[in-house]
């Protein structure tokens, strides 16, 4: 039995995703943001943060890692094409550069105190947002080339990555959903059982 630690909303949405779509048993412990963290919890992940997966008694950081995990450890979920297979490659490059650019941008953007601010200044936050809708612009001619998914026809992790990605930017002055291309990776992530499951197990209303 797998133990994730999140809380909603969060990174944590896309690892409780996989382990939705794989189906695999698992507990779900919350971290409340507005209190300390837990000196146990910190000896799991010493920075504090959501996602954590316990696993045969070691703990997992980094949604993109445990999503790349837990692909290859459940491959009937069919959530990644697999060493050997030609999109492998394509499928690493996706899920780690929408891990180290467009997530790394986003924590930038939702927590000003890792650089030190309270709010951030207006010309950084416009930079922030420029280089979230440069992401955007990026991935929707990629999808547009060939698509609907990210590996073209075939569904798996990184497209539930992206799609959790997208949705932070729905109070963005540019939404994701403004890109016809993404706008329809989204429509078929949102129609998994997967996604519509997570909403009610995370209590979650907006898109
Ligand atoms: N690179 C990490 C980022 C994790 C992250 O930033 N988690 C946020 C929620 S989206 C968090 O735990 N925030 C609480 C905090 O930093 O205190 C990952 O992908 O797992």
């Amino acid at each position: 039995v797998y133990t994730l630690y999140y809380s909603p909303a969060t990174a944590s949405m896309v690892v409780h995703l996989a382990l939705l779509e794989i189906g695999a048993p698992y507990k779900l412990e919350k971290v409340e943001f507005d209190q300390p963290r837990d000196p146990a919890y910190l000896g799991l992940n010493p920075q504090g943060q959501v996602p954590t997966l316990v696993a045969d008694g070691r703990a997992i950081t980094e949604s993109a890692a445990i999503l790349l995990w837990l692909a290859e450890r459940h491959p009937e979920a069919g959530l990644a094409p697999l060493p050997g297979d030609p999109l492998r490659g394509e499928y690493l490059q996706w899920t780690v550069s929408l891990s180290n650019s467009l997530l790394a941008t986003f924590r930038l953007w939702f927590y000003p105190r890792d650089l030190g601010h309270e709010e951030h200044p207006p010309e950084l936050r416009a930079a922030l947002c420029s280089r979230i809708e440069a992401s955007w612009q990026r991935i929707d001619a990629a999808l547009a080339a060939r698509g609907p998914y990210l590996l073209g026809e075939r569904f798996s992790s990184a497209d539930l990555l992206l799609t959790m990605l997208m949705r932070w930017s729905r109070n963005m002055p540019r939404s994701a959903l403004a890109w016809p291309a993404l706008a329809r990776l989204a429509a078929l992530v949102r129609v998994r059982p997967s996604w519509q499951e997570l909403y009610q197990l995370e209590d979650l209303k907006e898109w």
